[in-house]
C-alpha cells in the first residue's frame, strides 16, 4: 500500500533518523551505554515511531538495508562523539529476525566497525527471545562469530517472548534486558516483583549482566539496587533523544 511505497524511498530521501536512549550503572549512576532507536520522519509529516513501520520493513525485507543503515549511522555517530571527547560508552543496536537470518549480517557488522573505527567490544546487538528459540546451528554460528569479534549480545524484552531457558545454556549471551512490563509495577505488585527478582538471580547465576528497562521512579531503582540489578534504562534517566540533545545531556550531567 501507500505506506510501503513511501518506505521504499525513505532511505534514499534521508527520512530515517536515530534517537538515543542511555542506560546507567544502577549503583553509581554512571552512563554505561546508549541504545540507538529508529525513527521515520516523512517530508511534511510528524515523526513516526518504529512500532508503526518496522513490521512493514520486516514484511517487505526492507529491514535488511534499513538495518544496515541503522548500524552504520549509529557507529558513525559514536565515532564522532568519541572525537568530540565524550567518555567512552557502549552502543546498543536492535536487530530484527530477518536481519539475523541474513547471510551477510556478520560481514556487514565487521565492515561497519572497520570503516567507522568503533571498538567491537563497545557494540552490543539486541536480539529477542523468538530469534533464539529456533535453536539451530545457524543461530549458534552467528552468535559464535559475534563473540569471536568481541561484539556483545543482549536479549531484549526478556520474559515476554516464547521463553525457553535452554538457549541461555546453549548460546553465549552477555546481557538480559528485563522487559519494562515486569519492571513497571515493582516494588508494589507482588508477582512482578517476584519475577523481576527471580530473573536477576537467574541471570547472575549464569554470569550475565542484568539491565532493567522502563525505569521511571526512585522506588523501582531502590528495589533493583537491593536485588543487585547491574544497569537501569528508562525515562527516569532519560527519554530517547536526538543525537544533538543526547550529546548535550551527556555534557551537562556526566
Ligand atoms: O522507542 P521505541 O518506540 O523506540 O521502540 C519500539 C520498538 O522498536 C522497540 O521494541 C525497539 O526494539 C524497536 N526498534 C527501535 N529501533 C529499531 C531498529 O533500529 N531496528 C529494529 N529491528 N527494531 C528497532
Ligand atoms: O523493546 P525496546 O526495549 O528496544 O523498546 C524501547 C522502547 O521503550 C522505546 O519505545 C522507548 O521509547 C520505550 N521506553 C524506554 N524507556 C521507557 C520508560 O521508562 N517507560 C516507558 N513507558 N517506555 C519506555
Ligand atoms: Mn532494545
Ligand atoms: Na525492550
Amino acid at each position: 500500500h501507500d505506506c510501503e511505497a513511501r518506505l521504499r524511498h525513505a532511505l534514499e530521501r534521508g527520512e530515517f533518523l536515530l534517537h538515543y536512549q542511555p542506560k546507567a550503572d544502577a549503583m553509581t549512576g554512571r552512563v554505561t551505554g546508549v541504545e540507538a532507536l529508529l525513527r521515520w520522519h516523512p517530508a511534511g509529516e510528524a515523526m513516526i515511531g518504529p512500532d508503526r513501520f518496522i513490521p512493514i520493513l520486516e514484511e517487505t525485507g526492507l529491514i535488511v538495508p534499513v538495518g544496515a543503515w541503522v548500524l552504520r549511522e549509529a557507529c558513525r555517530q559514536m565515532a564522532a562523539w568519541q572525537l568530540d571527547g565524550m567518555p567512552p560508552i557502549s552502543l546498543a543496536v536492535n536487530l530484527s529476525a530477518r536481519q539475523f537470518r541474513d547471510a551477510a549480517l556478520i560481514d556487514t557488522i565487521a565492515q561497519t566497525l572497520e570503516e567507522t573505527g568503533v571498538d567491537p567490544r563497545r557494540l552490543e546487538i539486541e536480539l529477542t527471545e523468538s530469534m533464539l528459540i529456533d535453536d539451530s546451528d545457524s543461530v549458534q554460528a552467528v552468535l559464535v562469530r559475534l563473540g569471536a569479534m568481541g561484539v556483545r549480545v543482549a536479549i531484549d524484552d526478556f520474559g515476554t517472548g516464547q521463553s525457553s531457558l535452554r538457549y541461555l545454556k546453549r548460546f553465549n549471551v552477555d546481557t538480559l534486558k528485563i522487559d519494562r512490563s515486569f519492571v513497571k509495577d515493582t516494588p508494589d505488585d507482588p508477582e512482578d516483583t517476584a519475577i523481576t527478582a527471580a530473573v536477576i538471580a537467574l541471570g547472575h547465576g549464569l554470569g550475565l549482566t542484568l539491565v532493567a528497562e522502563g525505569v521511571e521512579n526512585q522506588a523501582q531503582v531502590d528495589f533493583l539496587r537491593a536485588k543487585g540489578c547491574d544497569e537501569i534504562q528508562g525515562y527516569l534517566l532519560s527519554r530517547p533523544l536526538d543525537a544533538r540533545a543526547f550529546a548535550a545531556w551527556m555534557a551537562a550531567c556526566h
